[in-house]
């Protein structure tokens, strides 16, 4: 007898499913200095991390052009700035987010103008993020597996 091989709809995945939890995301805290956020942003190799309060929650993001253009002065770098300055002071704060509820579509919409969304629950705490690999990679396996 032959046995049918079922595949989940692209409508059945949440994007709890899909998203990098949080213990395996890079983040800063809101009251790190520029300087030790630059540091996580080059050692992990990310453009832009999640911005996390002192009791996880989820507050903002923060990039290493964000960071650089804040300490570029006229003539020079002034390296100073990166222990002067906290990350709260130029993060962005008004960022989309998602819940692990949320639709496959919901998610899809997200990452087409950015490459990660940040997933939190209902009282903001911090549940990991959604990439736009991880949408793109279970797009082929629904289309090409
Ligand atoms: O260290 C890396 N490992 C792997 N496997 N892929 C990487 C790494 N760094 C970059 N990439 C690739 C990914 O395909 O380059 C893309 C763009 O990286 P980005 O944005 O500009 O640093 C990556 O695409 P993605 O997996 O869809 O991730 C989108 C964005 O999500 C990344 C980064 O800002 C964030 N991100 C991804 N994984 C993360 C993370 N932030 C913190 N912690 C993580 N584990």
């Amino acid at each position: 007898m032959k046995v049918m091989q079922e595949t989940k709809s692209l409508t059945d995945f949440r994007v709890g499913d899909l998203m990098i939890p949080s213990e395996k995301v890079a983040h800063v805290q809101l009251n790190n200095p520029l300087e030790h956020a630059l540091l996580v942003l080059i050692k992990s190799g990310y453009s832009a991390v999640p911005v996390l309060d002192t009791s996880f929650k989820l507050v903002g993001t923060i990039g290493k052009t964000t960071i650089l253009n804040h300490v570029l002065g006229l003539e020079r770098i002034e390296v100073e700035k990166l222990s002067d300055i906290e990350v709260h002071e130029i993060m962005k704060s008004d960022i989309p987010r998602l819940t692990k509820d949320d639709s496959f579509i919901d998610g899809l919409k997200e990452v087409i103008n950015s490459p990660f969304v940040c997933v939190a629950d209902d009282n903001g705490y911090f549940d990991g993020i959604l990439t736009r690999r991880a949408i793109l990679k279970q797009l082929k396996r629904n289309f090409y597996a």
